[in-house]
C-alpha cells in the first residue's frame, strides 16, 4: 500500500466520515484537518469527527470548528480513520461501509478494508500531507500550520526519538509558507498559573524505583489548584521523569475516578520497547512512547503496573 494507491481509493468515494482518535492530540487533530482539506480539494462531501473535547490551544488551527463530536445518522460510503490502532480508539463500531485505515502505530490492528500503515513515519499528519501534495491540493500557510503543529506536538517539541530529517525538512518547507515556528511553540507550551501549580503537584509525586520513574495525576489535584477537567493541560509532563539519567521506563499515571479507569503513558529510555509493555495492559502505540487504560481502582492499578513493569525489565535482563 502506498500514497498513490490510497489517493486513488479515496477518489472512488463520495461521502466520507473522517475519524480521529479520542484524547485528541496534535497529530490526530491535524491529520483530520488535513484530510478535510484533501477531500475539499477533491470535491467530496465529508464530516470530520472526533468524539471528545478539543483543547483550546488548538483553536487557532483553520477549520477546527468543523470537527464534530458526533454525527447524525450514517450516510457515508467511506470511513477514514486517522492515527488510531482500532475502532475503539475512534469511538465507533465497525461500520458496514469501506474503511480506510491510515496510521503509524506499531500496535495498529489492521481493521480497515484498506490499511495504509507506515510505522517508521514520525507522525500520521506526514502521511496525510503526502496525499495533499500528491493530489496537487493547495498548500498554504494554513495547511503549513497544521503540519507544523502536528509535528511539534508528536515529537514533544522536537526532542523525542521520532524526530527525523524528514520532520525537520518539512518544518523548514512550511516555514517558507509563512508558518511562525516560535508562535506555534508558544501556543503548544503555554501554561497559566493554575496549570503550573498542577505541574508542581504532579512533580511532587515523582518516584524513582529500580529503573522506573513515575509521576501521578490524581483527581483531587484538580480541586486543589482550582481547575476543572477541561482546563488542565498535562501534555508533555512525562518529559520530567524521562529526563533522569539511567531511567529505563518513565510512566505518567492518571486517575480517572468517574470512569473507574487508570490511564498510563509510557516512555522508553535506553532501548526498552514500551509498546510491548503497554500491550500487557490492553494498550499500545510506539516502541518509545505508548499508552494504556484499564478498569481498576487507582492504587490497585498503579501497583499492578509497577510490579509488571519491574518484571518486564527483569525479563529483558535490564
Ligand atoms: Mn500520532
Amino acid at each position: 500500500m502506498d500514497a498513490a494507491r490510497i489517493l486513488k481509493e479515496i477518489s472512488k468515494g463520495e461521502r466520507f466520515l473522517v475519524a480521529g482518535h479520542i484524547d485528541p492530540d496534535g497529530d490526530t487533530l491535524t491529520s483530520t484537518l488535513l484530510m478535510g482539506r484533501l477531500l475539499k480539494h477533491l470535491g467530496k462531501e465529508y464530516t470530520l469527527y472526533i468524539n471528545d473535547k478539543i483543547q483550546d490551544k488548538f483553536r487557532f488551527l483553520s477549520g477546527i470548528e468543523e470537527i464534530k463530536q458526533s454525527f447524525d445518522g450514517f450516510d457515508y460510503d467511506t470511513v477514514i480513520t486517522l492515527d488510531a490502532p482500532n475502532f475503539q480508539r475512534v469511538a465507533m463500531d465497525a461500520p458496514k461501509v469501506r474503511v480506510i485505515n491510515i496510521d503509524h502505530h506499531l500496535s495498529n490492528e489492521k481493521f480497515g478494508d484498506l490499511n495504509w500503515l507506515q510505522t517508521k513515519r514520525s507522525a500520521a499528519c506526514l502521511m496525510v500531507f503526502d496525499l495533499l501534495r500528491l493530489a496537487g491540493a493547495p498548500i498554504t500557510r494554513r495547511e503549513g500550520e497544521m503540519v507544523y503543529t502536528g509535528l511539534f506536538t508528536e515529537t514533544g517539541g522536537f526532542v523525542l526519538a521520532n524526530v527525523s530529517a524528514e520532520v525537520l525538512r518539512i518544518c523548514a518547507d512550511v516555514m517558507e509558507l509563512g508558518v511562525h515556528a516560535s508562535d506555534i511553540a508558544f501556543r503548544m507550551t503555554a501554561r497559566n498559573e493554575k496549570n503550573l501549580a498542577l505541574l508542581g503537584r504532579i512533580l511532587s509525586t515523582l518516584t524513582v524505583d529500580d529503573g522506573i520513574a513515575y509521576i501521578e495525576f490524581t483527581e483531587d489535584m484538580l480541586d486543589d489548584v482550582g481547575l476543572n477537567t477541561d482546563q488542565h493541560d498535562t501534555d508533555s509532563f512525562i518529559r520530567y521523569p524521562s529526563s533522569i539519567p539511567g531511567i529505563k521506563v518513565a510512566i505518567f499515571f492518571r486517575e480517572m475516578r468517574e470512569q473507574g479507569v487508570i490511564r498510563m503513558s509510557f516512555r522508553s529510555l535506553g532501548g526498552v520497547d514500551v509498546n510491548k509493555l503497554a500491550a500487557r495492559f490492553g494498550g499500545g502505540g510506539h516502541p518509545v512512547a505508548s499508552g494504556a487504560r484499564m478498569k481498576a481502582l487507582y492504587e490497585d492499578g498503579k501497583t499492578r503496573v509497577i510490579t509488571e513493569t519491574k518484571a518486564y525489565l527483569k525479563s529483558l535482563g535490564s
